[in-house]
């Protein structure tokens, strides 16, 4: 059963008027379901309606992307069976970002690689799941360096402090997600926005996710008000600087967002056509399609 109060996403999103550069990359969306063929997690902390892998690829389409990230979501756990599907049946127009635990093998792991996973995710995020001790994530570490995968690592910002040593210690790439959630209403000048902008200053492997608008928003749509942080971010650190709308938008309370309306936000973040070459296709080709 959904949950009383999750919001389905939008059923028509407008068309944006931007139009994305040839190849551009959703770096950040999910699939859920459907449960009859992919259950959800028993550990799950929330359940949403299905999200198929067909309603993405015609979003996809609809918002003139060429490819999606699609991101393991706590609700499904570490079975990324709903993932890898959609990743197989994208035509190689899909990667992926898995979920996995410290007992893993490496056979596994190929089967993942072979099908599009090049990265896992790290969520700290405790209204989502129970975080673990940080050696149970560096054993997994290790064990995806070796394949030359990244880490995304989801966190709000409150605990970025508690995170700093331990992101510093990761020996892959680390992206991390939704500019490591600032608080919009302490503004752009914030300890902990400036602690965050000098994290990514200090350590050329750590990228992030200039998405998400509409959670960190405190006014709502069109987010006007998050719109300085992330232009600071594509100004300051354009190779290392990826978007994704956030599809299907989960646990989204106060509204559900157009996604048209997001990609529209695309050219007020990244002003100049350079800025969203990289921010929509050479930096997330550079992630997840070189091989
Ligand atoms: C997001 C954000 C959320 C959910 C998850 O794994 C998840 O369930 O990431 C959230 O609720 O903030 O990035 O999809």
């Amino acid at each position: 059963m959904i949950d009383a109060d999750y919001r389905p996403f939008h059923p028509n999103p407008s068309k944006p008027e931007f139009i994305p550069p040839k190849g551009a990359v959703d770096a950040h969306c999910h699939v859920f379901g459907p449960a009859d063929k992919f259950p959800y997690s028993p550990l799950r902390k929330y359940t949403p309606c299905d999200a198929p892998k067909e309603k993405l690829f015609a979003l996809r389409d609809h918002l003139g992307f060429s490819r999606n990230v699609i991101v393991q979501a706590s609700c499904h756990g570490k079975d990324n069976g709903a993932m890898i599907d959609a990743l197989r049946s994208s035509n190689d127009m899909a990667r992926g970002v898995a979920v996995i635990d410290d007992q893993v093998c490496d056979a596994e792991l190929q089967t993942m690689h072979e099908a599009g996973v090049r990265g896992v995710r790290f969520n700290f995020v405790k209204r989502l799941v129970d975080p673990k001790p940080h050696d149970y994530y560096r054993k997994i570490a290790d064990q995806v360096a070796k394949l030359g995968w990244h880490i995304v690592v989801y966190f709000e910002a409150a605990d970025l402090d508690g995170l700093v040593s331990f992101l510093e210690s990761l020996p892959t790439t680390i992206l991390i997600d939704h500019m490591g959630r600032p608080d919009i209403a302490q503004g752009i000048d914030s300890h902990g926005f400036v602690q965050f902008q000098d994290l990514m200053a200090r350590n050329g492997n750590i990228w992030t996710k200039v998405s998400c608008p509409e959670r960190l928003s405190t006014m709502g749509p069109p987010y006007d008000d998050v719109i300085a942080f992330s232009r600071a971010l594509v100004a300051a650190f354009p190779t290392r600087v990826l978007w994704g709308t956030d599809w299907p938008h989960p646990n989204m309370k106060s509204h559900m967002p157009d996604d048209g309306h997001l990609v529209d936000i695309i050219p007020k973040i990244a002003p100049t056509k350079n800025l969203q070459e990289h921010l929509l296709v050479t930096n997330p080709l550079t992630l997840y399609w070189d091989e």
